[in-house]
């Protein structure tokens, strides 16, 4: 199972990117670990050299399997679901100006944050209609490439759209994308959903990227999930994606993605 870590191309204000500042530092540190990949956070492509970053990337002999945009929600406010048109647009126009560099790196586009909150006065059904046309417009930008687009659940303290697994698959219907399906988070589904394994089950091939922190959202062994377990259910759906770390840089960044690549391997070996 190939493994990756989450890293910011900026600084970041979101605390689970573990790394930010220093990208080529941080890159030869991932790939020294024995990480095979790298998952970035990117806030606007446009102020990504593309060419550069893929030189810095592959020289470290890593991939890049997905690239997160939850910053222009954090840093910008862009969303999917404002009750303003002009900001659902620009945040459709960010995502899917991703797609070039997304198609010239093999990535999977995570939509996690960008989805927003629904705001005062709107209804949740509004929100998710909105959502609904906003995943469209993206997948359709992306007919005709490779790229394909991973909503992310996530828990209840952080958004009232889209919590659990179940969730999702009623998502991937209403939106009716084959190029649209689901980032699976380990920490958010700790908190939403019943049984994590049945999840992965249910969710099967529409799995596109997957996210690991344990429960505490520290690195995989700091709490109280079962990887092996876990990963042995990922792995019978046929998953051929990355198992990626997206944990709190505790008790530091370096010892965490350390720490976390040694519980994954020592579990995956075990099984
Ligand atoms: C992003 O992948 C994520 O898991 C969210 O919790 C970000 O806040
Ligand atoms: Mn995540």
């Amino acid at each position: 199972m190939n493994l990756s870590v989450v890293l910011s191309t900026h600084a970041a204000a979101f605390q689970a990117v573990a790394f930010k500042g220093d990208f080529e530092a941080n890159v030869a540190k991932i790939a020294s670990w024995g990480y095979d990949g790298v998952e970035l956070a990117v806030r606007d492509p446009k102020l990504v050299n593309a060419g550069q970053l893929e030189r810095v990337v592959a020289e470290c002999g890593l991939i890049v399997p997905a690239i997160g945009t939850g910053q222009a929600w954090g840093e910008e406010g862009l969303s999917f679901t404002s009750s303003d048109p002009s900001v659902r647009a620009a945040a459709i126009e960010r995502i899917s100006s991703h797609v070039p560099l997304a198609a010239h790196l093999d990535a999977i586009v995570i939509l996690g944050l960008i989805r927003g909150i629904t705001p005062e006065g709107q209804t949740h059904e509004q929100s998710m209609e909105y959502l609904v046309d906003a995943i469209q417009q993206c997948a359709a930008a992306a007919e005709g490439t490779s790229v394909r687009f991973a909503l992310e659940p996530m828990n209840r303290y952080e958004t009232d759209l889209v919590h659990s697994a179940a969730d999702g698959l009623e998502l991937i219907e209403r939106v009716g994308k084959n190029n649209f399906g689901l980032l699976l988070d380990t920490f958010h589904m700790n908190i939403e959903d019943a049984d994590i394994e049945a999840s992965i089950r249910a969710c099967g091939n529409r799995i596109f990227h997957f996210h690991v922190a344990d429960s505490n959202r520290w690195y995989p062994g700091a709490g109280h999930l079962d990887f092996g377990s876990i990963l042995e259910e990922l792995e019978k759906t046929g998953y051929q994606g990355f198992v990626s770390g997206e944990f709190m840089p505790l008790p530091d960044a370096d010892s965490a993605a350390e720490h976390g690549i040694a519980h994954l391997r020592e579990v995956i070996v075990s099984k």
